[in-house]
C-alpha cells in the first residue's frame, strides 16, 4: 500500500512537472542546451569585436551552441543567415541589425516559426513590434548628447566642429546624430561645419578627416565621431597634416574602447562616451527566459558614462574591452 501511494506520488510529480512553466515553448522541455544563431554586422571596429566575443564566451560558458554568421557590413547577408537559422529551426536568434530598416518580411518567418529574436546593439523600425523579444542596446540618442554636452561645457559654446558619422541607415548613426544636434541646437556658433560617413572604421575616418582637413575653408576646432575608431583615425590624419590632436583640434567620441583610453592618456583624444559592448549575459539571460515562455522587457537599457582625460589615467587598467 505504501508502495502503491509513493507511486501515485511520482507519477503526480512526473506530470505536474511536465505541464510546468519550465517547459519551453518549443516543446523542449528539460533541455537547458539551446542552439542559438547569432547573425553579427562583421568586424569594424574594436567595439564590434568585443562584442562577438562576449556573446561567443557567453554561450560556451552556459553549455549553448552558438551559429555565428559574419554579414560584411551587408544586410542582405544577414537577411540570408536568419532565413538558414530559420530553416534549420534554432532554438533562438540574436541580431545586430546593421541598418534599421527592412527587417519585416524575415521577422514575420522567424515569428511564424514562434523563433525568439533578441536585437542586440542596435534597434530597427517596424510597425510591429511583437516580431522582435526585445533590444538590447545603450541609448544611442542619449550617447550623442553627451558628447554635446561634453563640448559645451569643456570646450564652450563656439566652435567649428566636423562629424564622421557611423554606417548609413543604422541606428547607432542617426540617433547619435540627432543627441548631439539636440544638444549643440542652442548655440548657433556651435557649428557642423562638415559631415560624412567614415562607415565606422578607422581607415575610413582617417580617410575622411584628411579631405576635412584639405577642403575646410574654416578653421576645424573640434572633431565629433561616432565611434572611438574613426576618431583614432582622424587623430593620425591630424598628425600627419602637422597638427597636435588633442590640442589643436579636439575630438569627442563614442565607445569607450581600450584604445580610446590610451589615446587619452597620450593626450590625444579628449573624451569617450562610453557604450557597453559587453552583452553577452544579459542577451543570453533574455534568450533563456523567451525560450522558456517567461517574460522578456521590450527594451533593455544598458548604462552610458562619460570619460575624458582628468580620468583616464585612473580608469584604463580597469577596462575590459
Ligand atoms: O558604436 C561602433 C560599431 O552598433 C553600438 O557599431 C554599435 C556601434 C559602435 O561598429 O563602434
Amino acid at each position: 500500500m505504501n508502495k502503491f501511494i509513493l507511486y501515485v506520488f511520482a507519477l503526480v510529480f512526473l506530470i505536474m512537472s511536465g505541464c510546468s512553466g519550465e517547459e519551453n515553448i518549443k516543446g523542449k522541455s528539460n533541455s537547458n542546451h539551446l542552439t542559438i544563431g547569432f547573425s553579427q554586422i562583421g568586424a569594424e571596429s574594436s567595439w564590434r569585436t568585443a562584442e562577438t566575443e562576449s556573446i561567443r564566451s557567453e554561450a560556451k560558458k552556459r553549455n549553448h551552441t552558438l551559429k555565428f554568421s559574419d554579414a560584411q557590413q551587408k544586410q542582405e547577408n544577414q537577411i540570408k543567415a536568419l532565413n538558414a537559422f530559420i530553416a534549420q529551426n534554432v532554438d533562438a536568434i540574436i541580431l545586430a541589425p546593421v541598418v534599421e530598416t527592412g527587417w519585416e518580411p524575415v521577422l514575420r518567418n522567424a515569428k511564424k516559426r514562434n523563433i525568439p529574436v533578441i536585437l542586440v546593439d542596435r534597434g530597427v523600425i517596424v510597425a510591429d513590434d511583437s516580431l522582435y523579444t526585445t533590444l538590447i542596446a545603450t541609448d544611442f540618442v542619449n550617447e550623442g548628447r553627451l558628447a554635446g554636452e561634453w563640448i559645451i561645457k569643456n570646450i564652450g559654446t563656439q566652435a567649428n566642429i566636423v562629424e564622421l558619422e557611423g554606417t548609413p541607415g543604422s541606428s547607432a548613426a542617426i540617433d547619435r546624430q540627432k543627441g548631439f544636434m539636440q544638444a549643440i541646437s542652442s548655440y548657433p556658433k556651435l557649428k557642423v561645419t562638415q559631415s560624412q560617413t567614415g562607415e565606422f572604421t578607422r581607415a575610413k575616418g582617417k580617410e575622411v578627416m584628411e579631405a576635412f582637413l584639405k577642403s575646410s575653408k574654416d578653421k576645424i576646432d573640434v572633431v565629433f565621431a561616432h565611434n572611438d575608431d574613426m576618431a583614432l583615425g582622424a587623430i593620425q590624419a591630424i598628425e600627419e597634416a602637422g597638427y597636435k590632436p588633442g590640442v589643436d583640434i579636439k575630438l569627442v567620441s563614442v565607445d569607450g574602447v581600450l584604445g580610446a583610453f590610451q589615446a587619452m592618456v597620450a593626450g590625444k583624444l579628449n573624451c569617450t562616451v562610453e557604450c557597453n559592448p559587453l552583452l553577452g549575459d544579459v542577451a543570453f539571460d533574455a534568450v533563456e527566459r523567451a525560450v522558456s515562455g517567461k517574460k522578456v522587457e521590450k527594451r533593455i537599457v544598458i548604462e552610458d558614462r562619460v570619460f575624458d582625460q582628468s580620468v583616464a589615467k585612473d580608469v584604463i587598467e580597469s577596462r575590459k574591452y
